[in-house]
């Protein structure tokens, strides 16, 4: 994987036409209020290209039926499509095998698949769970409950001014008490990509597991599973150009086959007696029920436009663009961007001198421009930060330095507007 220190890239050094990939997606050409839309929420979802919506079209126009069951050709169909897109993310992500790619409805899904079905085998009372202070409530909340359910402890690294962790804290924390360790891989506030092989590095020397929260990551980051050895990954399609509802758990084979199941249901079985039952194979045993399948085939074609574009120019071209987009930003009087970590990713959080960032989006939308305001469900940053929120920018390769520059033209107008 390449690292994002090493691509000291200046403005515009490198050749990406963002305005050649706009065209595939037809969404790009709406107007909202009159006006051309600016989609800079790319964190919450990203946009979908025409041949992802097709993929979704065509699959419910010629291949629609049920998987793993039907000896019929729609069956059939439909069943090689699914397990194809397991295989393609398995690649995207440089897992060994498609084994290790379990689907479920999305990063909030994989965490509480693990939660349950690993933490309620081995984590017991006394233990302990690290996870840092930066994280999205998808990877807090299900390690609370299941803290709570077993008398576990959680202890969490914090973060400092700049947005970076704080490794004295999380050596001093890491002990044999320690069971897992959960944390977020690129944060959703302040953009920071946090130096996940050196925490790996440290939790393995102590035999501890590590599970990554690859939702920000995964769809603007090169990510080898194998590379980062990781023992757990979760990620979203719909944040990857994929339709929503489904996503991923990736993890060790070894981690995956001492798990009990998630859910009971259909297609995670072997034999079923009426007071006992025996479980498929992985990954089967844990996709309890009908799954996402046309989701899985937009996803698959999600993946190979995204293979197309190149993972690294998109890492690089959003690099350029979001210092271009910082620089810019502050020079505007009152700004605040919370989030200078050395290396990270294109989600800035601001607020502007004391506009609320609900009147603040509120106008940028009148404008055409779409960000997102609100505690980013991260309510423990804000708290820290002793703010009620922050309005949100974040981009995605798609994104053009031209609606940068609108973008700070808004904001310029909304300080005059607000009287600041
Ligand atoms: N983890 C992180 C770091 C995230 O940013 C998000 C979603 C999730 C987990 C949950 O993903 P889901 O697909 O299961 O919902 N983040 C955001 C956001 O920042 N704004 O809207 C959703």
């Amino acid at each position: 994987m390449m690292s994002v220190a090493s691509m000291n890239v200046s403005k515009k050094t490198i050749e990406f036409d963002a305005r050649k990939y706009r065209e595939d997606f037809p969404i790009l050409k709406e107007t909202v209020h009159g006006l051309p839309l600016v989609y800079l929420d790319n964190a919450a979802t990203t946009q979908k290209p025409r041949q992802v919506i097709d993929a979704l079209t065509s699959y419910y126009e010629h291949d629609n039926a049920n998987v793993h069951r039907a000896i019929h050709q729609l069956g059939e169909r439909a069943t090689a499509g699914y397990e194809g897109a397991r295989k393609r993310v398995a690649r995207f992500i440089g897992a060994k095998s498609e084994k290790q790619i379990i689907f479920t409805r999305g990063t909030t899904e994989a965490i509480n698949l693990v939660a349950s079905a690993w933490g309620r085998k081995f984590v017991e009372a006394g233990d302990e769970i690290i996870l840092s202070e930066m994280e999205h409530h998808s990877n807090l909340i299900p390690w609370q409950l299941l803290a709570k359910d077993v008398g576990a402890r959680l202890r969490f690294i914090p973060f400092d001014e700049n947005g970076t962790l704080d490794f004295n804290v999380f050596e001093q924390i890491l002990s044999s008490k320690t069971k897992l360790i959960a944390i977020t891989h690129m944060s959703n506030v302040f953009g920071t990509i946090n130096p996940i092989k050196r925490i790996i590095r440290m939790a393995h020397d102590r035999g501890v597991p590590v599970l990554l929260d690859g939702a920000q990551s995964v769809p603007h980051l090169p990510v080898d599973v194998e590379h980062l050895d990781c023992d757990f990954m979760a990620f979203s399609a719909h944040k990857m150009l994929g339709p929503t509802g489904i996503g991923v758990l990736y993890g060790k084979m070894q981690q995956l086959e001492n798990m009990n199941p998630y859910q009971g249901g259909g297609e995670m079985i072997n034999s079923v007696w009426l007071d006992s039952a025996t479980w498929a194979e992985i990954p089967h045993k844990f996709e309890a029920g009908t799954p996402n399948i046309a989701g899985a085939f937009g996803f698959a074609a999600a993946i190979d436009y995204l293979e197309q574009v190149g993972m690294e120019n998109i890492t690089l071209y959003e690099q350029e663009l979001t210092s271009y987009a910082i620089e810019k930003m502050l020079e505007i009087p009152g700004m605040t961007i919370y989030g200078s970590a050395p290396e990270r990713g294109g989600a800035v959080s601001f607020n502007l001198g004391d506009i609320h960032p609900h009147d603040l989006s509120h106008f940028l939308d009148q404008q055409g421009v779409a960000v997102r305001a609100g505690h980013h469900c991260a309510q423990t940053i804000m708290r820290k930060l002793n703010i009620a929120a922050t309005t949100r920018a974040s981009f995605y390769f798609y994104n053009t330095f031209e609606e940068i520059d609108y973008f700070i033209d808004q904001l310029i107008k909304a300080s005059e507007f607000f009287g600041l």
